[in-house]
């Protein structure tokens, strides 16, 4: 997945919307994937691609999230909040240091997830592509869960349903949290598939991309030191930039709001009667043509064939 992100000389900046309600596993998440390429301090092997902070509070509130788990084992409270996130995908290439591409992360609390909230809509006409996350565990055990679902699941399909109309690039990554407090097994997985469908047979028909990650970021102690153990929490990111680089490299930059201000708000070059008119001539231009093409291979016809008048026979030298 790695090797198809980069090969590119200048890196494109993606913007990724993250939905999904409050206590979820988000900033988990992110904090997970952010641990997992940056590799553990006591690994010979630094990771080859990784993610860098451009935005030093940021990189101080991940610190301190990590920190944090660190010494008490605990999850990070609430107050430690990420909203706007930028970061680089880096990569150790055979030349140096490169950036395979940089993304910006927003942060959506779910009661704000309305495309009829200005602030959801500018962020939506924006992006790239999406993480909508779902709390895998609720999912399986609290019955009323699904219904508290639907909300974000309609917003999901609104956004799928514009981007389907507009033939946009777009990448949605279903990640499914709290995994590791759910026993594994085939049984758990059918259930949480069953669970999902609502959302899945409705994006399957809208031919949406999309895919779903069983996210497990459990608090680990090894040899008395605690740790978020963030195996896999990477790859939601990592598969959502790889199929936007993938899309988007040699394409210009589209997002929902350079599609509609083409279709919607682009003022059309002439009014409705001249482009009527304009019909008209074309047609007519296009018939005249058309005889005009016969005519003219009527002569080239005659010159090149001259009419057989019928010769008097020679009488044949033997
Ligand atoms: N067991 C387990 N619990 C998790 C995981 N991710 C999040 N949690 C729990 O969910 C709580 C809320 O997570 P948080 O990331 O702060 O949610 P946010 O509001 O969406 O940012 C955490 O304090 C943990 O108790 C996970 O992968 N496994
Ligand atoms: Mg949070």
């Amino acid at each position: 997945m790695i090797m198809r992100l980069f090969s590119k000389p200048s890196p494109k900046t993606f913007s990724l919307l993250s939905i999904g309600q409050r206590g979820v596993g988000k900033t988990v998440f992110l904090a997970g994937s952010y641990a997992e390429l940056q590799g553990d301090d006591r690994s010979d092997h630094p990771q080859s691609s990784w993610f860098e902070c451009q935005d030093s509070e940021v990189q101080s509130n991940l610190d301190k999230i990590l920190y944090h788990v660190q010494q008490t084992g605990l999850y990070p409270p609430a107050t430690i909040k990420i909203t706007n996130f930028n970061f680089s995908l880096k990569h150790h290439a055979l030349r140096g240091i490169k950036t395979l591409c940089n993304f910006r992360w927003w942060d959506i609390p779910g009661e704000s997830c309305n495309l009829r909230n200005p602030d959801f809509q500018e962020l939506v006409l924006n992006s790239h592509g999406c993480c909508v996350f779902i709390n895998a565990q609720a999912l399986v055990h609290d019955s009323d869960y699904a219904h508290t679902l639907e909300d974000i699941f309609n917003q999901v399909i609104a956004i799928a349903s514009l981007i389907g109309q507009h033939r946009l690039n777009y990448a949605f990554a279903l990640i499914l949290t709290k995994c590791d407090a759910l026993a594994s097994g085939p049984a758990t997985q059918l259930q949480l598939e069953q669970n999902l469908q609502p959302l899945t047979m409705r994006l399957d028909a809208l031919n949406a991309n999309y895919k779903y990650f069983y996210s497990a970021i459990p608090i680990v102690s090894i040899s008395g030191t605690s740790m978020l153990n963030a195996r896999g929490a990477a790859d939601p990111l990592l598969w959502l930039l790889s199929e936007l680089n993938k899309h988007h490299r040699f394409q210009p930059d589209r997002t929902l709001a350079s599609s509609l201000t083409q279709t919607v708000f682009a003022p059309p070059l002439f009014p409705p009667h001249v482009q009527r008119s304009l019909l008209t001539l074309t047609l007519i231009t296009l018939g005249l043509l058309g005889v005009v093409m016969l005519f003219l291979f009527a002569i080239g016809y005659s010159i090149t064939n001259p009419i057989q008048v019928p010769s008097q026979e020679q009488p044949s030298r033997l």
